[in-house]
């Protein structure tokens, strides 16, 4: 008999082996394109020191209080044991302490305090990318509270929102606000214009109180919010429709009894996914509150926010990308299978270096989108800069917030059964990565938003983006290794340019069916543009080169190639709705 010590199995003893577990290093120091793209930017040491330091603590430090945020999720208590209503949301320590982190480290400030001019928003992006994945979803009221600052901004900082812009923008952490985004009612989140019923009712001394139901308010703990109502006249009367809604912004406050001001926490959302955070539905019931935008421009003046927050998604997007590939690779140098590590199975790298091609792209196109926001902020943006902004940013969160759940969900797979358990950590980086897709307007109502833009715009957009995807290519004319693709974004563009002709002049009624190859080819092409860019700088690797070259191998234009194949012919919208709706008994 064998000596109880050479026994695999036993009670005492269950197995000799233990899978290493995938280790987060620093994202910063991990991470060869951020580091490039910084470096060619922005190369201030400061900058570099701080990233790579932050990098350091959320490996170190913060990503263990985001797995906190995730195990105890915010809980609601309506009432007090003696029936008195009390609507606190608790949130975790691991929550608490990331409000005060987030102001410190300046996650929002940075882009206001502008210390890097054209680059503060760079700066600011890059950082929140290193902090995203850890953040326990954290970075949805920065998001939002770096939307309201911009809003406040733009509309002047004044009374009364000059103290909650200072807070919203502060690095300290007593003083710091975060803000709520209340659009979305019960008849439409998508159609906000014909689904707002929240009433403003006007006050003697120029404020007003807040009657309605908001369907979805994430990170419901927040100081204030920005939100939408239609005022009521003299007679009790609202306009309807988008003409109808004023932008209004409300303190969210206790009274001395301890009781929330006009407002009742119904409950919170039970979520597929961010769970970290709360998600409530409110009751309104005269919420004292004041109009910040002129009567009926409440769409308008709220679009800075989504511009802010749109761009807030994109970014996480790539952040969630950028961690499942990191952790991935890491493990497959850890994980053995067939005799051998999986790093040294082709076929598995080949799956790696898939994801790591999106996850690149993903990153350039947020950045580009940062770019062009800081230079609007500095002052320095061109009427071209303007446009580019403008069509991008519904571009890019439609597309990052996609290929988020695609490359996450190829990435749980590369862990195995791994993936999948819970308690790992892995399975909320696919949860969270599904919203992505869904909050900050959907992927067909983005898609819609690019046709508007560019229909609004008479064409400007799309000179923009012409112009500028073309200047980026001719930086490359003389790097021979990039000519293939260059050739292949040149040949996409000139495809893309016949639908970009219907899409200024609307005559063509195929436009509503193509607007989401559309956008998705005017992602593809421009990825494409900025990886070759990226690969033609001096300081570029053959990496970077190798990226540009797989990224272009792909259908770049998407819209043109269904368009030939008929897909958007008068009679699809007929066949979709039969194939969708086939109700043929055999
Ligand atoms: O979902 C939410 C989540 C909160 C959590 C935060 C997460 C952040 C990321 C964190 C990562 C971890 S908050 C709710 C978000 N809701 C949406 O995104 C709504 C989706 N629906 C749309 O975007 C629609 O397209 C609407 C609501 C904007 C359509 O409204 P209208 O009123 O029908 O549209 P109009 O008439 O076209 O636009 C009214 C005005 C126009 O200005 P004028 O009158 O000057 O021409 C438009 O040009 O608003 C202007 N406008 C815009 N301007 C509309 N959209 C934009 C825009 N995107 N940019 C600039
Ligand atoms: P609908 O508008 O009903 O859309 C349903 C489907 O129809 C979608 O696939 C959509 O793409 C499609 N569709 C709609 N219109 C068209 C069209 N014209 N053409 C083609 N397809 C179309 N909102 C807030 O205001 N504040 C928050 O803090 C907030 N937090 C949220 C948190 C979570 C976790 C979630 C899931 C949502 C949150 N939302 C919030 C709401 C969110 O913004 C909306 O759910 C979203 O904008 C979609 O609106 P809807 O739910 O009304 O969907």
């Amino acid at each position: 008999e064998p000596a109880f010590d050479s026994v695999p199995f036993s009670s005492a003893k269950i197995g000799c082996f233990f899978q290493e577990r995938p280790v987060l290093k620093n994202s910063f120091l991990e991470d060869a394109l951020l580091r490039g793209y910084v470096s060619r930017h922005l190369p201030q040491e400061a900058v570099i020191s701080d990233l790579c330091a932050f990098g350091g603590r959320v490996a170190d430090e913060i990503d263990v209080w985001g797995r906190d945020c995730e195990v105890s999720p915010p809980q609601l208590v309506q009432y007090d044991p003696w029936g008195r209503r009390v609507d606190h949301i608790h949130t975790s320590a691991a929550w608490k302490r990331m409000k005060d982190l987030s102001a410190q480290e300046g996650l929002v400030s940075i882009g206001y305090e502008r210390h890097y001019g054209e680059w503060s928003r760079v700066y600011q992006m890059s950082k929140l990318f290193l902090f995203s994945p850890s953040s326990g979803l954290y970075t949805c009221p920065l998001a939002m509270t770096d939307g309201a600052a911009k809003v406040i901004e733009s509309l002047g900082i004044s009374w009364p929102v000059e103290k909650a812009f200072n807070r919203l923008t502060t690095r300290k952490a007593e003083d710091f606000w975060t803000s709520g985004q209340w659009m979305t009612e019960r008849q439409g989140g998508s159609d906000v214009a014909n689904g707002t019923e929240t009433v403003a009712v006007p006050q003697m001394d120029g404020s007003y109180k807040l009657y309605g139901y908001k369907w979805f308010t994430s990170a419901t703990d927040a100081d204030m919010t920005l939100t939408l109502a239609r005022v009521q006249d003299a007679s009790g009367s609202t306009t309807s429709g988008s003409r109808g809604l004023s932008l209004f912004y409300a303190e969210v406050c206790r009274d001395e009894s301890g009781q929330l001001k006009g407002i009742e926490v119904q409950k919170l959302k039970d979520k597929l996914g961010t769970r970290q955070m709360p998600t409530a539905e409110l009751l309104l019931d005269g919420l004292p509150a004041y109009r910040i935008s002129v009567e009926g421009r409440g769409v308008a003046s709220i679009a800075n926010m989504l511009t802010i927050t749109r761009i807030h998604n994109s970014l996480s997007a790539a952040g969630a990308m950028r961690r499942v590939v990191q952790l991935a690779r890491d493990y497959a140098t850890r994980r053995r299978a067939f005799g051998k590590l999986l790093k040294d199975h082709p076929l598995h790298v080949q799956t790696l270096a898939r994801m790591e091609v999106e996850t690149r792209a993903a990153f350039l196109l947020v950045m580009e989108v940062c770019r062009l926001l800081g230079k609007e902020e500095t002052g320095i943006a061109t009427e071209l800069d303007t446009h580019l902004l403008r069509l991008l940013t519904p571009v890019v969160k439609l597309y990052t917030g996609k290929q988020a759940v695609a490359v996450v969900s190829e990435g749980l797979e590369s862990f195995g059964g791994q993936g999948y358990i819970e308690d790992t950590g892995l399975p909320g980086l696919l949860r969270d990565a599904q919203v992505l897709s869904i909050w900050e307007g959907t992927t067909n109502v983005l898609s819609l938003d690019v046709l508007r833009c560019v229909a609004r715009s008479a064409g400007m957009v799309f000179h923009a983006y012409f112009s500028h995807t073309k200047s980026l290519l001719a930086g490359a004319s003389g790097v021979c290794t990039l000519s293939p693709a260059v050739q292949a974004v040149h040949g996409a563009l000139s495809k893309l340019e016949l639908v970009a002709q219907d899409a200024i002049t609307k005559e063509s009624s195929y436009l509503d069916l193509a607007a989401r190859d559309l956008a998705y080819s005017l992602a593809r092409i421009y990825a494409g543009a900025l990886l070759i860019d990226h690969a033609s700088w001096k300081g570029a690797s053959p990496a970077d080169t190798y990226t540009a070259l797989r990224w272009c191998e792909q259908d770049l234009c998407p819209v043109a190639t269904n368009k030939e194949k008929g897909w958007y012919n008068p009679g699809t919208p007929l066949h979709d709705a039969a194939l969708v709706y086939d109700q043929q008994t055999h």
